[in-house]
C-alpha cells in the first residue's frame, strides 16, 4: 500500500511536469498547437474526447499571440490597492474589444499559491484598455492572477493567462485542507456529489443548504445559479468548468469538468442568495488512488 502511494504521487508529479512542458511549448510556436504530439500521454489519455483538445489554462503569462502584462506585481497584505493590468495582442497593443462570457468581458482570479485565499472579481477596463480593481488581500505570500477572456477577433479562443503576484508581510504558508463532502460557509451547507476523473469529463453537483433545509431560491449571478472555478494545487493551473444540465435556482448546480491530470485540485463554487455571492471552497482529489491503477498507469507512462 505505501509502495503504491509512492508510485501514484511520482506519477502525478511526472504528469504535472510534462503538462508543463506542452504547454510552453504552446508558446513559443502556437501554429503546431494543433498537432503537437504528445507521447507521455498513457492510451486512455489519448482516447479521452477533449483532453489533448484542452489543456490546463492559467500556466502562462503569454497565449496565442496574446499576453497578460501585470503592471501592480506586488501589493501588501491588509491594504487596499488598485490593482492594474492590461491584455496586449502581438504586437504589444491594449485589447479593448472582447466578446462576453457570462455578462463580462473578462472574469479575474486572484488566489494564493497555497490556494489559502481566492478572488473572482470583475475589473473595470478604461478606454486605453487598462484594466483594474481595487483589491485587499488578507494574507502575504505568492499569488496567481488568471485573466479569463475572449479577444472580440476572428478566429480568437478564449484564453486563461496567468501572471505572478507578491503580496508583502509575514507569511505563513498554509495546508491545503483535507477533501470533504461538506462546508459550511455564512450559515449555509454546501455538498458536493461526484469527483474528478483525469482525462475525462465528470459530474459535479453542489448542493446548497441552509439551516438544514434545501435552498431552491438561489439568484442567478453572472448569468446562471452558480459558478465554479478549480485549480490545481502545486501549480494553479486553472480548469474550465461548464454548466451541467437544465439550469434551476437550486438546491442542486451541476458542472462538468475535465481534470487534465491526476492530483489535488481546489474547488470554488460562487452562489448568490439574499442579495449577497458566497463562495464554498472543496478539496477534491482527481484520480483514485488504488495499487491497480498505479501500476497500470506507470507501465503506460514509460
Ligand atoms: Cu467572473
Amino acid at each position: 500500500m505505501r509502495a503504491g502511494l509512492k508510485i501514484s504521487a511520482f506519477a502525478a508529479a511526472l504528469a504535472a511536469t510534462f503538462g508543463t512542458a506542452y504547454g510552453v511549448g504552446q508558446g513559443i510556436d502556437p501554429l503546431v498547437t494543433e498537432s503537437a504530439p504528445e507521447p507521455h500521454a498513457s492510451h486512455e489519455e489519448a482516447a479521452a474526447e477533449g483532453a489533448a483538445a484542452s489543456p490546463a489554462g492559467g500556466l502562462q503569462v503569454s497565449e496565442g499571440g496574446y499576453a497578460l502584462d501585470l503592471r501592480t506585481p506586488s501589493v501588501t497584505a491588509g491594504q487596499r490597492s488598485d490593482l492594474r493590468f492590461v491584455i496586449r495582442d502581438s504586437a504589444g497593443r491594449a485589447v479593448t474589444a472582447y466578446e462576453r462570457e457570462n455578462t463580462k468581458e473578462l472574469h479575474l482570479i486572484i488566489a494564493s499559491r497555497d490556494l489559502g485565499t481566492y478572488r473572482h472579481v470583475h475589473p473595470a477596463r478604461g478606454a486605453d484598455g487598462t484594466w483594474s480593481i481595487p483589491v485587499e488581500l488578507p494574507r502575504a505570500g505568492g499569488y496567481r492572477v488568471l485573466a479569463d477572456f475572449t479577444p472580440a477577433k476572428k478566429g480568437a479562443e478564449n484564453l486563461t493567462l496567468g501572471a505572478d503576484l507578491a503580496v508583502a508581510g509575514a507569511y505563513e504558508p498554509r495546508r491545503l485542507p483535507e477533501a470533504t463532502r461538506t462546508v459550511d460557509v455564512d450559515g449555509y451547507q454546501v455538498r458536493l456529489t461526484g469527483g474528478l476523473t483525469p482525462g475525462t469529463g465528470s459530474e459535479l453537483e453542489l448542493t446548497v443548504a441552509r439551516d438544514g433545509r434545501p435552498v431552491t431560491d438561489l439568484q442567478p449571478y453572472l448569468g446562471s445559479y452558480g459558478h465554479l472555478v478549480a485549480l490545481r494545487s502545486g501549480d494553479l493551473a486553472y480548469l474550465h468548468v461548464h454548466p451541467h444540465g437544465r439550469p434551476e435556482p437550486g438546491p442542486d448546480v451541476s458542472f462538468e469538468a475535465t481534470a487534465p491530470s491526476s492530483g489535488t485540485y481546489r474547488l470554488f463554487l460562487d452562489f448568490k442568495h439574499d442579495g449577497q455571492v458566497r463562495t464554498a471552497a472543496f478539496t477534491v482529489t482527481a484520480g483514485a488512488v488504488t495499487p491497480g491503477a498505479d501500476t497500470d498507469e506507470a507501465a503506460h507512462g514509460h
